[in-house]
C-alpha cells in the first residue's frame, strides 16, 4: 500500500518538512488532505492516529507514526539508500548530525515561533501584530544567528558540507519568513547564514513544493 501522508495543503511547518524529504527521497506517496478549518483533525478518527490532534501523520501501510521530525528520520532511514542520503553514516558523523539537531529544535525553532507568531499568525488570522513582541522576538532569533554565523563559517550546512535533515528540520518556518516579508535569515550582517538560507531556497525540491504545494505522488 501507498505510503499516506496527512496534512494541509500549504508547504509550511511539519508537513513542508515531510513533504520535503519524501521528494529529496523520492517516495511516492498519497497525500490525504485535512479539513483543518472543519476540525478534522480534532475527530475521533483522526485522534485514534495523532492523540494530540495535529498534523502530519503518516500511515505506511498500517504503521503510524507523527511528529514531523520523527517523520523524517523514519524515512530517511527507512530509504537510505533512496535520493538524497540526508542522514549521517557513521558514530561520529551521526552525533553531529544529532548535535546540529538539537541546535534547530532548542535555539532556532523557539525563537522562529514568537517571530512567526507576531509576523505571520496574527495578521493572518485577524489579530494585530505587537511590534514591540515581535522587535523581542527577532532580537532573540539575531543572537541565536549570530552563533549560526559561527557554525556556517566552518562548513556549507549546520552539520557538515553535506545537506542533512538537521538542514531540512529549518524549513518548517521557511513559509513564514518569506510570507511575512521578515529578511533576518538573508541579512548582510550573517554572510555565512545568508548563503546557507539562499541555497535551501533555491533547492529544486523546496521551490517545487512552494510553488505548487503539498500534491502526492503516487
Ligand atoms: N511538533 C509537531 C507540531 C505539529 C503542529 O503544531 N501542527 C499544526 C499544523 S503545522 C497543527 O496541527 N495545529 C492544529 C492544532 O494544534 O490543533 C510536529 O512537528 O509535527
Amino acid at each position: 500500500m501507498v505510503l499516506k501522508l496527512y496534512s494541509s495543503t500549504f508547504a509550511a511547518g511539519g508537513g513542508a518538512i515531510v513533504a520535503l524529504v519524501l521528494a529529496e527521497k523520492q517516495i511516492p506517496f498519497e497525500h490525504v488532505v485535512v479539513d483543518m478549518a472543519n476540525k478534522q483533525h480534532k475527530s475521533p478518527e483522526f485522534l485514534a492516529m495523532h492523540p494530540f490532534g495535529q498534523v502530519p501523520v503518516i500511515d505506511d501501510d498500517g504503521f503510524i507514526v507523527y511528529e514531523s521530525r520523527a517523520i523524517c528520520r523514519y524515512l530517511a532511514e527507512k530509504y537510505a539508500d533512496k535520493g538524497t542520503a540526508l542522514l549521517a553514516k557513521n558514530l561520529k558523523e551521526r552525533a553531529i548530525f544529532e548535535q546540529a539537531a538539537s541546535v534547530e529544535f532548542a535555539n532556532f525553532y523557539p525563537a522562529v515561533t514568537k517571530v512567526a507568531r507576531e509576523a505571520f499568525y496574527k495578521p493572518r488570522f485577524g489579530g494585530t501584530t505587537d511590534q514591540a513582541v515581535l522587535d523581542e522576538g527577532l532580537a532573540e532569533l539575531g543572537t541565536k544567528l549570530d552563533v549560526y554565523e559561527v557554525i556556517l563559517g566552518k562548513h556549507k550546512f549546520l552539520a557538515g558540507d553535506e545537506f542533512t535533515l538537521a538542514d531540512v528540520f529549518h524549513y518548517y518556518s521557511a513559509p513564514y519568513f518569506a510570507e511575512a516579508g521578515v529578511n533576518i535569515m538573508t541579512s548582510k550582517d550573517r554572510p555565512n547564514v545568508a548563503r546557507w538560507w539562499n541555497e535551501l531556497m533555491s533547492r529544486p525540491t523546496w521551490m517545487k513544493l512552494k510553488a505548487e504545494g503539498i500534491k502526492g505522488t503516487a
